[in-house]
């Protein structure tokens, strides 16, 4: 198990924000949690766009259950939890989570295009490749904690760490513009 004290993680933030062409980190372990939160990456959205997504993995190495609740961001007014789902009809469709999502102990699940997803609306400028922006993860047990999304190529399907994955089952939030929600 890693610790990271917090002083230590506020140095990385300074030194990545300092550089902001440079590679940068993408793993997060909150000082107090047993979450860690891997590969956050979104997708580079057109200038009419008002919807995008935010994909991650979450490992759960504590000794306890574990559940995503809430998540926020500056650069959209709503990050809601969201999950896509294939109807009788083949169509697919996506809706809100009741309760979060969870992430038992020892175990993980990861958000990526076509299942889970934090959804973001009212996006407040359009989201380019080769940006990033801070990301706020409530969980149940491990509390807040802060990470950094980075922005890939609009019709990426999975970080370039993931490379070479075959199938992008094509949750495109770009084109689905004003895409239903459920009340
Ligand atoms: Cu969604």
């Amino acid at each position: 198990m890693t610790y990271r004290p917090r002083s230590l993680l506020a140095l990385a933030i300074l030194v990545l924000s300092a550089l902001p062409g440079a590679a940068r980190a993408q793993t997060a372990t909150s000082p107090s949690s047993t979450v860690s939160i891997e590969q956050v990456w979104s997708r580079a959205t057109p200038k009419s766009a008002s919807t995008a997504a935010i994909y991650m993995t979450l490992v759960n190495k504590g000794p306890a259950d574990d559940r995503l609740i809430a998540a926020s961001t500056p650069v959209a007014s709503i990050a809601g939890l969201h999950e896509m789902t294939v109807d009788a009809n083949n169509v697919m469709k996506m809706r809100p989570i009741e309760g979060g999502i969870p992430v038992g102990t020892g175990g993980s699940a990861t958000l990526k295009p076509g299942g889970l997803h934090i959804m973001l609306e009212g996006l407040k400028a359009p989201l380019e490749a080769g940006q990033s922006f801070p990301v706020t993860l409530t969980f149940e047990k491990a509390g807040t904690v802060q990470v950094t999304a980075t922005v890939q190529g609009p019709g990426a399907a999975a970080p370039p760490a993931m490379g070479g994955m075959t199938h992008d089952m094509t949750h495109d939030m770009n084109s689905m513009g004003a895409a239903p929600k459920t009340p």
